[in-house]
Order: C-alpha cells, then sequence, then structure tokens
C-alpha cells in the first residue's frame, strides 16, 4: 500500500469544535484535562491537514452574554477562519445542555420553550449563513421521553415537523444557501428520541413541506447503539439521496455513545463504510464527531485528531486496492454480484406477465448453487490484515 496516509485539505476533513477540545467530562467524572480556545483549535486543525470546522451556538458564542460580546467571539473566528483557509462547513444548535431543554426543544411540551428553540436555531441559521456553512444539523438529543405517558406521540411529530417546516421557510425566505441534516440518534440522553434511526428520519423527511431542503447527518456510533449496519444505513440514504452530512466515529455495540477514534472497533463495517463513501458521488464533508479517550492529555488528543484521519485514507487505499484485485472480480462474479445490477422483470406490462408466466424455472438447479460468498469476505478481510 504505497498511497498517502496525510490528510490534505482536498480531503475534506472537518471536525467540531466541541471534539478534539473534549475536556473529557462524563456523567461520573469531571474534566481531566484543560480546554482548547477555539483559534488554537482552528489552528492546530490547519497544522493537521483537516479542511474543516463546525460548532454549535454555544461552543462559539457565550450563551446568554451580551451581542457586542458574542459579535466579538464570532469575529474571531472569522479572522482565524481567514488567517488558516480552515472553512466552516457546518453549524447547529445547542438544544440539549441548558436545563430549559430537559423535556424536549420542539418537542417539549412547554409551548414558550418549543418557541425559544425555533428562536435560538433562527438565530444561529443567521451566523451560518454569514459563515458560509452549506449544511445545518439538527440532533434532537432532548427530543424524546423517559416517560411514555408524557407525550402523545403524533403531537411531537407534529410540533417536529412545525418546527423543520419553519426552519425551511425561513432559510427560503432569507435565500440562504442552506440545507438541513437530521441527525438520528435512538437513545440518550432521552431514553427513548424520537427519530430514532436513519430510516425512521428518511420516513419523517418525507412528510416536510420541503423534503429537498432536508436530508440525514447519520452517525456510526447511534446506528451502532441501535444494533444496526451503519454501512446498510448509509447506503440506503446515498440510494435515497438523502446523505447531506455524515458524523464518522467509532463505537461498540450494546454500549452508551461512545464518540471512539473513527477507525478503533469495528473495522471490517468501516472498511465497507469507506469504500461505499469513495465510490459514491457524496462529496460532502467527512466529519468527525469523536473525542479523544478521557484518560488523553496534551498533543494526544491531536494523536487521536490525526488517528481518525489516518485510518479513513488507508482504509479508502485498501478500497481501491480490494476494487482492482483480479482475485476479487472472480470472486464477485462467482457470488453473481454484477447480476444484482440487472433488471428482473421491468416495468409492469401485460407481455411481461405473459412471458414470466410461460418461463420454467429448474427450482432444484437453483436451489442446488452456491454463492461462494466464503471466499469473497476472506478476500475482504485478507485486504483489510494485508495478507
Ligand atoms: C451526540 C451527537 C452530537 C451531535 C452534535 C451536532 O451524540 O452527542 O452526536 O455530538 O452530533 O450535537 O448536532
Ligand atoms: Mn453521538
Ligand atoms: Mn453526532
Amino acid at each position: 500500500m504505497n498511497d498517502r496516509l496525510t490528510p490534505v485539505p482536498e480531503d475534506k476533513f472537518a471536525f467540531g469544535l466541541w471534539t478534539i477540545g473534549h475536556p473529557g467530562r462524563d456523567p461520573f467524572g469531571d474534566s481531566t484535562r484543560p480546554p482548547i480556545t477555539t483559534a488554537d483549535f482552528v489552528r492546530g486543525l490547519a497544522d493537521i491537514g483537516a479542511w474543516g470546522v463546525s460548532f454549535h451556538d454555544d461552543d462559539l458564542m457565550t450563551f446568554g452574554a451580551p451581542e457586542s460580546e458574542r459579535r466579538a467571539e464570532l469575529d474571531a473566528f472569522k479572522k482565524v477562519l481567514d488567517e488558516t483557509g480552515v472553512v466552516c462547513s457546518m453549524a447547529t444548535t445547542n438544544l440539549f445542555w441548558h436545563p430549559l431543554f430537559k423535556d424536549g426543544a420542539f418537542t417539549s411540551n412547554d409551548r414558550e420553550v418549543r418557541r425559544y428553540a425555533i428562536q435560538k436555531t433562527l438565530r444561529n441559521i443567521d451566523v451560518a449563513a454569514e459563515l458560509g456553512a452549506p449544511t445545518y444539523v439538527l440532533w434532537g438529543g432532548r427530543e424524546g421521553v423517559e416517560s411514555a405517558a408524557s407525550k402523545n406521540p403524533a403531537d411531537a411529530l407534529d410540533r417536529y415537523k412545525e418546527a423543520m417546516d419553519f426552519l425551511c421557510g425561513y432559510v427560503k425566505e432569507k435565500k440562504y444557501n442552506i440545507r438541513f441534516a437530521m441527525e438520528p440518534k435512538p437513545n440518550e440522553p432521552r431514553g427513548d428520541t424520537f427519530l430514532p434511526t436513519i430510516g425512521h428520519t428518511m420516513a419523517f423527511i418525507n412528510t416536510l413541506e420541503y423534503p429537498d431542503m432536508v436530508g440525514l447527518n447519520p452517525e456510526v456510533a447511534h446506528e451502532t447503539m441501535a444494533g444496526l449496519s451503519f454501512f446498510q444505513g448509509v447506503a440506503q440514504a446515498l440510494w435515497q439521496e438523502k446523505l447531506y452530512h455524515i458524523d464518522l466515529n467509532d463505537q461498540k455495540i450494546g454500549r452508551f455513545d461512545q464518540d471512539l477514534r473513527f477507525g478503533s472497533e469495528g473495522i471490517k463495517d468501516d472498511f465497507m463504510l469507506v469504500r461505499l463513501l469513495e465510490n459514491s458521488t457524496y462529496d460532502g464533508p467527512k466529519h468527525f464527531d469523536a473525542r479523544p479517550y478521557r484518560n488523553e492529555w496534551g498533543n494526544g488528543v491531536w494523536d487521536f485528531a490525526r488517528g481518525c484521519m489516518r485510518t479513513y485514507l488507508a482504509l479508502a487505499a485498501k478500497a481501491r486496492e480490494f476494487d482492482q484485485d483480479p482475485r476479487v472480480k472472480d470472486a464477485l462474479a462467482a457470488a453473481s454480484t454484477p447480476e444484482l445490477a440487472v433488471s428482473t422483470v421491468g416495468a409492469y406490462s401485460a407481455a411481461a406477465v405473459d412471458q414470466l408466466m410461460q418461463e420454467q424455472f429448474d427450482v432444484a438447479a437453483l436451489a442446488a448453487r452456491g454463492y461462494a460468498n466464503e471466499t469473497l469476505d476472506q478476500l475482504v478481510i485478507d485486504r483489510i490484515l494485508g495478507i
């Protein structure tokens, strides 16, 4: 494997302001390291060859501070973006930290909270537009319940849709060049979250007034928590032209949201994912929503960030090698993989029915064949292991 493993901006790797600099606070313990200032964070990204940065409103501008102070914080951010050439690739709203969001934001039972949540989002959409961020992510961290009796789910989904339609209306009216990307998660911090998976969220998007303005920001950890294959979910999102953004990290199945370094756990699914993305038309950010281990310190947090990108590039190189390997081509043929791309019956017509009904099938022969998947899958493993 002689492809480069050092990232360049053209790779479009991006990190959230809340990721590399995460001070290690968790529900059981306080921060284990000092935070990184926004300016140092952006300079650090430029140094390691990352391309983009994303932010929550409250990461960038102090919550509740006077407008003049928030403006100064925003201007300082713009200055360091200019200096470094790092791009603001995505913006999002923090609708989960403040105690007022404890019952939800767009789906809180309290109408005042819902109105405040939309106002907070509109304010930050203006900031996103000013910074040229083309994607606005919505992760409904607090949109859910512990007590299922506390919310009529149909009312909650009505309010969710109402909020999304309103936000789309605003972006259209302002002629902002922004699309929304909704981020599903099954649970945590709520006991059960509304729009828990990629599938639920894509179905919900189809009910919206402007479905073309809204797509997905799926995350490795979130589908894996639900016991689902992230690869299959992303593949369907791509097929439905709904992959607007992606949160890359890693996760052990059946755990709390671990936000591990990309490629550190589910290496086989990660290989398939990278191969999928590299062979697709997706050209958005490869955005890492991950955190260094809580026991990391100092420059180690940048080793974490480099590791995310290094593994992505390594898997992309392995994917290219895999696709060029003549043994893989033979194994795919033995598995009849190309045949799945051939239409089965074509569009419905009476003539097609006639033709189908006259056909004789050798059922015994069809049952007796094999698909040689063992050889094919071993080639996947051999390639990942480099043997
Ligand atoms: C989580 C989520 C968040 C979101 C972020 C952007 O599980 O905490 O993944 O990190 O991605 O809030 O909306
Ligand atoms: Mn997450
Ligand atoms: Mn995320």
